[in-house]
């Protein structure tokens, strides 16, 4: 499972997508990789991917956020954009921009920033729950855990 983002500043944003795959025993390679800044190190890490045995890609960016965009044009891979608030319109830019791919080449956009990456690692997840009971069975634990911690009345 690959995490990809286009800054170091945007890791706070997308720890939590490291973090529910975690939870669900899933390994993570975390890098900044930027379409836009280093546009090599992007060719070179997508277009190796596949070898390495990454699976799934989550790709979050703000601003002009090509990211997600151009890993899915470089890979058949699945790739989960999330979209990263901060700029001067907030994400909305980065939401226009992961989201807006043209017919055929596909990203699966998520929510704008932590909860959007969180909901990106939970998909992945469950693309891989598909084939792993493991990861099956500990999405199921989340889920249980998650509605047990909802306390019925807010006092
Ligand atoms: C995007 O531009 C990054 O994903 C980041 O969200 C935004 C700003 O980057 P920095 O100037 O903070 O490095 O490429």
């Amino acid at each position: 499972m690959a995490i990809l983002m286009g800054s170091k500043n945007d890791w706070e944003k997308m720890k939590p997508a490291a973090d529910v795959l975690a939870k669900l025993g899933v390994g993570t390679d975390v890098r900044v990789i930027s379409a836009h800044r280093t546009p090599a190190r992007h060719h070179e890490y997508v277009t190796g991917a596949e070898d390495r045995g990454i699976e799934i890609f989550i790709c979050g960016a703000g601003m002009a956020a090509h990211l997600a965009g151009v890993t899915a044009a470089l890979t058949p891979l699945p790739v989960l954009g999330v979209p990263l608030d901060g700029s001067a319109v907030d994400g909305l830019d980065a939401l226009l921009a992961t989201v807006q791919m043209p017919g055929g080449i596909p990203v699966a956009t998520f929510a704008i920033g932590k909860a959007g990456a969180k909901n990106a690692g939970l998909f992945a997840g469950a693309i891989l729950a598909g084939r792993d009971e493991s990861v099956r069975k500990a999405l199921a634990e989340f889920r249980e855990a998650q509605t047990a911690g909802v306390p019925e009345t807010p006092f």
